[in-house]
């Protein structure tokens, strides 16, 4: 087994531990304290915390900027505590009444205008948590019937939103995650060629990337290895959202690995590729918890993400790169086919 190149950090977000209530069902497990996810975190050989704005400082609408800049040093003081750091903050653009129908694709410019403020708030709010990296996962930017929205202004609208924050913070870098649907009917910004694609759009294209949820490439119908591979090669591949999804259905967040695991093989083999986390870039995992499990093991998927990443990490640190390079110097793509299914079933070539 060669070392591996890459340098993996893992980070996940609060709401990766959560009560487990769906559109159907009320929550079933009891609600766990911001300090205990944090001695989770640590325990389970995790080094960062994700976050949105209101994970930071809840009801953060309601509060004024001393009461945000005193909450968010009370966070910071307990991730020291525990030897953690933030990764990164997302503001929550999909939850208040101001964005029902979208936050920078508004239709109106007042509701418009409280997305991009709330945004700053994020930033600063990143800034008080000690890191530079905003994500911007773009909800509700997309319509339900198209009609309802000009495509080509929502894009701009989002460029021009974009550059609102480049220049509020001269050191934000911007992580754009992008999602097909759910909620909305069709995203604006739908995959990983359009999340780089505004990039190049905005004022300071080096300050823009992006992140890729495994489980929001498939839905797209695309497979995740190859979404991280294009972000990979324009380098703007800053994070990722490791998870599991069974094809097309809703957003599923399952373990990684959990339903395709040669899926997972390939994305952690074009992470390794790269020498992933050279740049500092982390393993984030977007999983949750499945409805069924109790309270005392409503952590599990979160131990065997990671186990699972770091199993797949030794599958692609021992393939036999000679033997490969001979199959596809042959073009004997069936045989190759059987050595890296060998590999993943764990019996001898
Ligand atoms: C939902 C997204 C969401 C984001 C998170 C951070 O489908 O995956 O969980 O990752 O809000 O921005
Ligand atoms: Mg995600």
């Amino acid at each position: 087994m060669a070392k591996p190149k890459g340098q993996y950090r893992f980070s996940f977000g609060p709401w990766n531990i959560d009560e487990g209530a769906d559109p159907f069902g009320p929550p079933v497990r009891e609600p766990i304290a911001m300090a205990k996810k944090f001695k989770v975190a640590k325990e389970l050989g995790y080094h960062g915390v994700q976050f949105h704005d209101d994970d930071v400082v809840p009801d953060i609408d309601t509060k004024s900027a001393t009461q945000i800049a005193k909450e968010a040093a009370k966070i910071k003081k307990m991730l020291d505590g525990e030897g953690l750091v933030a990764e990164f903050v997302a503001p929550r653009l999909w939850f208040a009444p101001e964005t029902i129908d979208g936050g920078y694709t508004n239709n109106s410019a007042k509701l418009r205008e409280y997305a991009i403020e709330r945004t700053k708030t994020a930033i600063d709010i990143m800034n008080m948590v000690g890191s530079t990296s905003l994500v911007l996962w773009l909800a509700r930017e997309g319509t339900y019937i198209r009609e309802s929205k000009v495509g080509r202004k929502q894009v701009l609208q989002i460029r021009d939103a974009l550059n609102v924050f480049l220049g509020h913070d001269p050191k934000v870098r911007i992580l754009i995650e992008p999602k097909p649907n759910e909620p909305v009917d069709s995203a604006i910004i739908s995959t990983i060629g359009h999340a780089v694609g505004i990039g190049y759009l905005t004022s300071d294209p080096a300050r823009v990337g992006c992140l890729v949820e495994s489980a929001h490439s498939i839905l797209a119908g695309l497979d995740p290895s190859d979404d991280m591979s294009y972000a990979l090669a324009h380098d703007k591949l800053w994070s990722v959202h490791l998870n599991d999804q069974g094809n097309m259905k809703f957003d599923q967040d399952k373990s990684f690995g959990s339903y395709n695991l040669r899926r997972a093989f390939n994305q952690v083999r074009v992470l390794e590729e790269y020498a992933y986390g050279r740049n500092g870039e982390w393993v984030g995992f977007d999983v949750k918890a499945m409805r069924t499990q109790k309270l005392a093991v409503g952590t599990k998927h979160l131990a065997n993400s990671k186990a699972t990443f770091l199993n797949l990490l030794d599958k692609v640190t021992s393939i036999d790169t000679k033997l490969e390079a001979e199959l596809i110097k042959a073009r004997d793509y069936e045989e190759l086919d059987r050595y890296f299914l060998c590999l993943l079933m764990g019996k001898k070539y």
